[in-house]
């Protein structure tokens, strides 16, 4: 409390040494997000959209290392709305992280709602977007953070940044699609295009003008920020003739990784180096789906999205611009080649903090499940309708949010009974498996973690309906993924190949298809935090938890208290 106060009296002392304006830049920077409908025209349609500030993709968020930056978010659209800070871990202050009705209720039309993004060890690129329905398939945008005064990139600096906003568009209302799949208990329609930087590209018509075009200079270097902020698609990205060298992956340096393509799942940030060595000329950058062959019929995005890498300069150009070589669609070798060369960068600026042993083990195995419907009349396999589901329990999203329901100790909203693995043990990967295996248990049930304990997660990719990726994600921290593979975790092999020296330090870590990933992170940031698969139907259809991590003994070990003006329910 007395610390509330002083930092309120140094900002009344403040506004009175530098009156109001200056003194939100001299200390705290603040910024307004007004989310609202706005007209765009791809696929040669026009449609409204939900955007912030009427920009698509959003506005980017310029930040240094350990800043807090205030956002004033107004929701002047016409459904409720919540915004996330992707990646942020938001020390003691999970008030604002964003999804609703774990942390917070949403945002309702015609309120607002203030919300911090407290920066700490976070550096790199980072990305926001809404954490409501599906409307983060519009609302998101990049968050940039620069290193601290003083400090530099652990690398030769480039020539000049560039954000790269991976995404998808849907002819219809993004919010329709999804209730059209929540009503016939199918997969819901795939987007319609994929895009770079809010454009589908020149193979499309109507958007040749608009396809996103890099220039460069022969000899100079660029900082690609490339982020999936697609709902459902993993990604092969690749540029015609270059190589992409890998800096950094969510928010976090790795050792350069050289490669001709990248594999980017839903949620997940790469820093990419990119030279311009090549002979001045026009090449594409392009992204397709990864997506497993289809066992079920299984829809996914088909099509290319491309932008163009322009050389300065008097040259004729090839025509058309070369394409670059990507991987087939369905190839899961490729998938993981870029996971399986990244490590973290090590040196006595950025240490490595991963748990050598650990006192909190668990198992989640993540599943796509199906529910029986009368007379077999559901749009899911067999007439089922899909569902999703942790270690078999399929979440239900309660109606008011567990932080609160925590906080002010209101009983009935959620269970603190998440099991630490799967009771029924079984070959998780093989390729017939039992169709009781399919029908999953639900509940809102969540894991209560000790303060400081040191945790260590393997998820177990199931064949129980369908195999495919899960790329998990966890608010309030970043993890090490200390190991992964194909098949079944094998408990007491597979810990004696985990890397404790560089692992990759990262908040989206795909699980990948019929395999495991194992992670580890120290609970020592209190709050209410949520676990979910990144790829929006699987989220939706319920794979999905959160953990409560207690306060410490000390006041700095614990949870902040609430800002005044949390949306109520
Ligand atoms: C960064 O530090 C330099 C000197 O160390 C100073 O001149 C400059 O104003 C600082 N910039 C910012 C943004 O604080
Ligand atoms: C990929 O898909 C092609 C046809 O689309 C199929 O022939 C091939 O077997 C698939 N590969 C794998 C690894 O599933
Ligand atoms: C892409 O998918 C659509 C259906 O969604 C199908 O009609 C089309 O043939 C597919 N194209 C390719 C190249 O596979
Ligand atoms: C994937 O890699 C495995 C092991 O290296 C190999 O046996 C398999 O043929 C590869 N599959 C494809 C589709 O390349
Ligand atoms: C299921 O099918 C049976 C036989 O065709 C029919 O009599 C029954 O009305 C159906 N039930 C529903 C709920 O549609
Ligand atoms: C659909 O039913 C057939 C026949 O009963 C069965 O072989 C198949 O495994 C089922 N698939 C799913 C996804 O339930
Ligand atoms: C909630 O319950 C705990 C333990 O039962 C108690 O210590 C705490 O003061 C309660 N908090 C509120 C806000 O009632
Ligand atoms: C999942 O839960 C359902 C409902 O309780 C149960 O019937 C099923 O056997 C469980 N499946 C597994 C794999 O544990
Ligand atoms: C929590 O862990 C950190 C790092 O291991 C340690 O510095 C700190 O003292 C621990 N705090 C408590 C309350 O155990
Ligand atoms: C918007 O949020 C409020 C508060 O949680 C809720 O009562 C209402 O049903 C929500 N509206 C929609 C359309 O989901
Ligand atoms: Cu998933």
């Amino acid at each position: 409390m007395w610390l509330i106060m002083k930092v309120f009296l140094l900002q009344i002392l403040a506004f009175l040494v530098f009156g109001g304006g200056i003194h939100c830049q001299a200390s705290t920077r603040r910024l307004t997000f007004v989310v609202r409908e706005a007209s765009y025209t791809r696929l040669c349609s026009a449609k409204n959209i939900l955007t912030v500030n009427g920009k698509f993709p959003g506005p980017t968020i310029y930040a240094t290392k350990g800043e807090t930056i205030i956002v004033d978010v107004y929701n002047k659209g016409n459904e409720n709305v919540t915004i996330h800070w992707h990646g942020v871990t938001m020390p003691r202050y999970p008030w604002t992280d964003g999804p609703e009705y774990i942390t917070q209720c949403p945002i309702q039309p015609g309120s607002k709602f203030t919300q911090k993004i407290i920066l700490s060890t976070e550096e790199g690129t980072l990305w926001w977007h809404a954490h409501s329905d599906w409307t983060r398939a519009t609302v998101h945008g990049a968050i940039i953070i620069y290193p601290k005064n003083g400090t530099k990139y652990p690398f030769h600096k480039p020539d000049r940044e560039v954000p790269i906003i991976l995404g998808e568009w849907w002819k219809n209302d993004v919010n329709a699609v999804r209730d059209e799949g929540l009503a016939t208990g199918g997969d819901p329609d795939p987007s319609d295009a994929l895009l770079i930087n809010g454009q589908p590209g020149d193979l499309y018509p109507c958007s040749k003008s608009d396809t996103f075009k890099l220039t460069v200079d022969h000899g100079k270097t660029y900082l690609l920020r490339i982020i999936n902020a697609a709902l459902q698609e993993a990604l092969f990205f690749s540029i015609a003739k270059h190589k992409m060298t890998v800096v950094g992956t969510d928010g976090s340096y790795t050792k350069p990784l050289t490669r001709d393509f990248i594999t980017i799942f839903p949620g997940q940030t790469y820093d990419v180096l990119l030279e311009a060595n090549q002979r001045p000329d026009h090449y594409y950058m392009a992204a397709i789906t990864y997506s497993v062959a289809p066992k079920y019929q299984d829809f996914y995005d088909n099509t290319t999205t491309t932008a163009i890498v322009q050389y300065n300069g008097y040259y004729t150009p090839s025509s058309p611009p070369s394409f670059p070589l990507l991987p087939a669609y369905n190839d899961t070798n490729a998938s993981v080649q870029v996971m399986a060369g990244l490590r973290s960068l090590v040196d006595a600026e950025h240490p490595c903090n991963v748990p050598l042993s650990t006192s909190t083990n668990l198992i989640y195995t993540v599943s796509v499940n199906s529910y029986p419907c009368v007379n077999n009349s559901c749009a899911g396999a067999n007439g089922t309708r899909f569902s999703s589901s942790i270690n078999n329990i399929s979440f239900d999203t309660p109606t008011v949010d567990i932080l609160q329901a925590y906080y002010y100790n209101i009983s009935g909203v959620y269970g603190d009974k998440f099991p630490s693995d799967l009771p029924l043990v079984f070959d998780f990967t093989a390729d017939y498996l039992p169709l009781i295996y399919q029908l999953p248990s639900s509940g809102t049930e969540v894991r209560v973690l000790e303060y400081n304990s040191t945790v260590e997660i393997v998820f177990q990719g199931t064949n129980v309906l369908a195999a495919t990726h899960h790329p998990m994600h966890l608010h309030g921290y970043s993890f090490y993924v200390v190991g992964w593979g194909f098949g079944n975790f094998d408990g007491n092999k597979d810990p004696l190949r985990y890397n404790l020296v560089d692992p990759p330090f990262q908040n989206t870590i795909s699980v990948p298809s019929n395999g495991w990933v194992a992670i580890r992170f120290e609970a020592s940031n209190p709050g209410v935090w949520f676990m979910h698969c990144h790829v929006e139907r699987h989220l939706t259809w319920g794979m999905e938890t959160a953990f409560i991590m207690k306060n410490g003994k000390h006041p700095e070990a614990q949870m902040l208290p609430p800002p005044s003006d949390m949306p109520p329910c």
